[in-house]
């Protein structure tokens, strides 16, 4: 009689290429599954992100137990503290020779599973998670020796081990990047097509009811909960994505749309992060609509490299540098986050839409996550931690092996410039160009101070000339330092003195 294992299955890593799983046996192994309170509330997760996860787990589970799999699922309802204590119930209830599980996405739950064998009294493996395109030993041998460790690089390469994009071994069109052709911004010049919307099932419209009960102070509008919780859903929507947005995704990559959360984009990132999508197959899918002429070769390239290159890459920064990363905080700010944060209301009106949508919906796209409500915090000097927080706990995709190189690194600039070659910090300018708030918004982009004054134009100055000593060794930043500078020194105390007046509204 073989000896039997524990299979624990987080709720981030429900594909069946999970390293704990491929080998697993029916008949013999006991796969567990757990709600638990600890990682329900180590933030104030969104209600979409803790009833996607829940619902998906139990739609997971009853797929294994139909496999002839024993499962044990714990139901939040049973009260279980954490993970350990779910494990810990098993052990005593079932002969388990080992406990298996899949290395998580987060440090906090790593370095506490480095314990997990002397605390439950049998051997816990930790198993390498093979769902990511570049392990982390080969990140860290691409990351050794190199003083800077630019995406661009990591992506090139990756493109060649995967062949993607690729004409005999070099890239398709002759370029491996097309980000200059992507970067359009809105003016209504297409129609923006309607979402599939998938109707919550039993199963989903009970755990809606039991998130509602248990989380009632936590972000997120679930009359509004529209995601798909199975692996066939989360095909389709993507498969959706690649008939009808792939053509336009490119174009308006990193447009604002007054009317539109959604815009082209694929909205993947939440499947793709607990284990309902496959990366790889997401990257050949859209090579394939290129080369069938459905969508241009800079949609598929822009597409190809969010996934193949900057979502392997943070993570290989993640792991690299944690936990010391987490520490990092290059302008030592530390305003506390204001309320809107949590509320939304604010009177900018690209931040008040890119902070509802975040709070309703647990969404914003890329430009609204970086160049919105990023490069406020930026500019308004907020603090590091407590925006990290923030990240983590309102997006439905959000694990910090992917929010905190993004929020900390790229949104932020705190880890001195690791990920970004300089701050991604931007006035009132950049968001009039790329959409269109500006016209539905009482201030007025134009204007640098007074009360009609868009207030990311003097939060943009005050950020340059406070942290002047800084960015002056920036080559990068040359151009606009030198702009600053020649700038009449009355024009600059005004413009100072209005966004410190401004910041201390918040
Ligand atoms: P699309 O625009 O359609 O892009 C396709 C896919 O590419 C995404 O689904 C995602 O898997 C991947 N991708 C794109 N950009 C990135 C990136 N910078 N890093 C990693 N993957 C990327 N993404 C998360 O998955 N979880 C997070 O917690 C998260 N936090 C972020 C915080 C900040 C401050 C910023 C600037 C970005 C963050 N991102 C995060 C990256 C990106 O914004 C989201 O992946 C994207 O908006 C998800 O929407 P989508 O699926 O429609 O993406
Ligand atoms: C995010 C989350 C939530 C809300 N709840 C659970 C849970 O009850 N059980 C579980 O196994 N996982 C949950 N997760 C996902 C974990 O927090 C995630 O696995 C770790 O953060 C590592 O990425």
């Amino acid at each position: 009689m073989s000896e039997s294992h524990c299979i624990l299955v987080l709720a981030d890593q429900l594909s069946w290429d999970n390293p704990a799983l491929v080998d697993a046996r029916p008949g013999i192994d006991t796969i567990v599954m757990a709600e638990v309170a600890e990682e329900a509330n180590y933030v104030r997760h969104n209600r979409h992100k803790i009833v996607l996860l829940f619902s998906a787990m139990r739609h997971f589970a009853q797929v294994l137990a139909e496999r002839g799999f024993s499962v044990r699922y714990f139901r939040l309802s049973e009260g279980l503290p954490d993970l350990e204590a779910a494990l810990k119930k098993i052990v005593a209830e079932v002969p388990v020779s080992r406990v298996r599980v899949c290395a998580p996405g987060e440090y906090r739950l790593w370095h506490s599973m480095q314990t997990w064998t002397d605390r439950l009294g049998v051997a816990v493996d930790v198993l390498e998670d093979t769902r990511f395109l570049c392990t982390l030993e080969a990140f860290n041998d691409w990351a050794d020796g190199k003083k800077q460790l630019r995406m661009e690089f990591f992506y090139r390469e990756m493109r060649k081990r995967y062949q993607l994009l690729l004409d005999n071994g070099e890239p398709e069109g002759g370029k491996w990047n097309y980000d200059s052709e992507n970067r359009v911004g809105w003016r209504n010049q297409i129609p923006i097509p309607a979402r599939h919307d998938i109707v919550p099932d039993a199963v989903t419209t009970e755990v809606i009811d039991e998130v509602l009960d248990a989380f009632p102070n936590n972000p997120g509008d679930l009359s509004q909960f529209r995601l798909a919780v199975t692996h066939a859903d989360a095909e389709a929507q993507f498969e959706w994505f690649c008939e009808v947005a792939l053509p336009s995704f490119g174009t308006y990559q990193d447009a604002l749309v007054e009317e539109s959360p959604w815009v082209f984009h694929s909205l993947i990132s939440m499947y793709l992060n607990c284990g309902l999508l496959k990366p790889l197959v997401v990257c050949q899918r859209a090579e394939r609509a290129w080369r069938e002429g459905r969508c241009s070769l800079s949609a598929a390239e822009g597409f190809i490299r969010q996934i193949l290159g900057w979502r392997e890459y943070v993570r290989g920064i993640y792991w690299l540098w944690m936990p010391e990363y987490a520490e990092r905080n290059t302008f030592d700010a530390k305003r506390p986050l204001p309320e809107f944060f949590w509320t939304g209301e604010t009177d900018m009106r690209c931040l008040q839409q890119a902070l509802r949508q975040s709070l309703d919906l647990g969404y914003a796209h890329h430009i609204q996550r970086l160049m919105v409500i990023g490069n406020f915090a930026l500019l308004a000097g907020l603090d590091v931690k407590a925006v990290c927080e923030w990240y983590l706990a309102v997006y439905v995709d959000a694990y910090e092996w992917v929010e905190l190189p993004n929020t900390a690194g790229m949104a932020l600039y705190a880890d001195h410039g690791a990920m970004a070659s300089k701050p991604y910090a931007a006035s009132g300018k950049y968001i009039q160009k790329q959409g269109n708030h500006c016209k539905q918004c009482r201030y007025n982009p134009s204007k640098v101070t007074g009360t009609d004054a868009c207030p990311y134009n003097s939060l943009y100055w005050h950020f340059i000339d406070r942290h002047s000593p800084l960015l002056g060794k920036n080559a990068r930043m040359g151009l606009i330092m030198g702009n600053w500078r020649k700038r009449n020194v009355d024009e600059k105390a005004a413009i100072v003195a209005w966004a410190e007046e401004w910041l201390a509204t918040l």
